[in-house]
């Protein structure tokens, strides 16, 4: 073999090693869920519900799902949505199959007057400057502990 045969097989062996640590690292594929800015709102007095809103991004190259919440701050949690009906007035009504797609490469923002997450039959009054404790469930990426301060919107 000459010298230059040699070089072209080396080279073509780290261009190899490099590719397996590619994907070795970080280029795998799956969703990669990241939640951002949690946080609920504070409850009126005789609320008997509350809310919480944060930002769900998902880094990954496929889709994943929210597909539940849990908590010890109400009776239920459901996702919900806003929808404007037929008379031009909104309305919130629990999303379909609570099921909230969070696409690859995309994020879902859950705000004030769009997604939320319901909290149904508070347990005390959402104060400021408190703590709620939630589990969000995925469906590819399983389950997920948030901390949403209480807090008036920004
Ligand atoms: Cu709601």
């Amino acid at each position: 073999m000459n010298s230059s045969a040699k070089r072209f097989l080396i080279i073509l062996l780290i261009m190899a090693l490099f590719a397996v640590t590619l994907a070795a690292c970080g280029g795998g594929q799956g969703p990669k869920i990241e939640i951002k800015d949690p946080w609920a709102r504070p409850s009126p007095k005789m609320a008997t519900s509350g809310a919480a809103y944060m930002i769900i991004e998902n880094k990954g190259n496929e889709d994943d799902a929210l597909i539940g919440v849990e908590g010890d701050v109400s009776d239920a949690i459901e996702i919900h949505e806003m929808v404007v009906d037929e008379n031009n007035v909104m309305h919130m009504k629990p999303v379909e199959g609570q099921r909230l797609v969070i696409p690859a490469k995309g994020k879902v923002e859950l705000k004030p007057g769009g997604y939320h997450i319901m909290l149904i039959g508070l347990k005390h009054q959402l104060q400021e400057g408190e703590v709620v404790d939630l589990t969000l469930k995925f469906e590819k990426s399983g389950e997920m502990k948030v901390q949403a301060p209480v807090k008036m919107a920004k």
